[in-house]
């Protein structure tokens, strides 16, 4: 079942692979193989660029500032919202939609929404009484330019608009699935997922004896909530089964784990430079995290089985599933 990330390595594979797609036949497992198979004839570079031109154009379209006592407000929060980010979430949203038959213009205003979301989270993660810090996607932070106050004001603003939007640019399909993705994209929010998350975390920094099982707990919801929320909202908009939505939430639940686990070893081993945010955080703020419980070697084994399962998770889905399987890839694979 586990396929080590040096095996990959010593494959040739994981080499030189922006994108992170493994050339076809590279892979011998079994269990996930057929989804594996899949995701390698399939151009994940290709799908990505075409996903993340459209992300940005509808990102771009999405807040404007209606009278000048909300230039400041909208600057902001555009500031943010426009710097660049990899536009993950917005990908899965698209990839799990359109695994189901969904288009991408229904999901527009959900993608748009959860990056809205996931901005907000970078400006508030980013303040002082947070995680302080001052570089972010390979800019200053919000509260650098702007101040705490209107950081602050801009994050909330930019959550309540995310529901808005959702709200008021779905079109085309059943209003019972707008109100299922918001009520998949508030919960994700809460204490059961980026604050609950959030604040389990910050307590927990420079504290003995954090293990396993609270580090887990904090990444299910301080980073896998948000994921699942994409994949989850992409597939009801598109109108997969309850099961068939489970079945999503579970190769979530794993590529969250996952992309946790690649950015605690990022932080690690990555520059400041590459990572467009300050490296070596971790450290410095005494976190517990996989590698320190686990060493380096063994979390890349555990990010590489954590995205095996989540293969596993959307097997019977076959070749449809190809771009989150690709994604998943990814998401173990990335440089930053
Ligand atoms: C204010 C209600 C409320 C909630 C916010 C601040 C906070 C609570 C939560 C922090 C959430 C957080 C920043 C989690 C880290 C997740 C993570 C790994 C972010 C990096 O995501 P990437 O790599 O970033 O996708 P880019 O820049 O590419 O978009």
């Amino acid at each position: 079942m586990m396929f080590s990330f040096r095996a990959l390595l010593l494959c040739g594979v994981a080499v030189g692979l922006q994108f992170g797609v493994p050339p076809q036949g590279q892979h011998q497992r079994s269990g996930a193989s057929k989804a594996v198979a899949s995701a390698t004839a399939f151009d994940l570079a290709a799908y990505m660029e075409e996903k993340r031109v459209y992300t940005e154009a509808a990102l771009d379209a999405s807040l404007s500032s209606d009278c000048t006592e909300t230039d400041l407000i909208i600057e902001s929060m555009r500031y943010s919202l426009m710097a660049g980010g990899k536009r993950v979430r917005p990908m899965l949203c698209f990839a799990a939609t359109e695994m189901f038959g969904g288009s991408m213009e229904v999901a527009s205003p959900t993608a748009v929404g959860l990056e809205m979301i996931h901005t907000m989270s970078l400006i508030h993660d980013d303040l002082p009484a947070m995680d302080n810090d001052d570089f972010r996607r390979g800019k200053p932070t919000n509260h650098v330019l702007y101040g705490d106050d209107v950081a602050i004001l801009a994050g909330d603003a930019m959550l309540s608009t995310s529901f808005e939007y959702v709200a008021k640019n779905t079109k085309g399909v059943p209003a019972e699935r707008v109100l299922k993705v918001l009520s998949i994209m508030t919960e994700c929010v809460g204490p059961l997922g980026l604050a609950g998350g959030q604040v389990l975390d910050l307590k927990s920094e420079g504290k003995a004896g954090v293990g396993l099982d609270t580090l887990q707990w904090i990444h299910t919801y301080k980073t896998a909530a948000l994921l699942k929320a994409a994949v989850a909202s992409g597939a009801v908009l598109a109108g997969a089964t309850d099961a068939e939505v489970e079945k999503c939430i579970t190769y979530a639940q794993k590529i969250g784990l996952a992309f946790q686990v690649a950015d605690d070893i990022l932080d690690l081993t990555a520059s400041t430079e590459d990572l467009g945010k300050t490296a070596g955080k971790d450290l410095d703020q005494d976190k517990t995290t996989y590698p320190k419980l686990l060493g380096l070697e063994r979390s890349r084994e555990v990010a590489q089985e954590l995205v095996d399962e989540a293969k596993e998770a959307l097997s019977e889905f076959g070749d449809r599933a190809a771009p989150l399987n690709g994604l998943a890839d990814y998401i173990i694979q990335r440089k930053n």
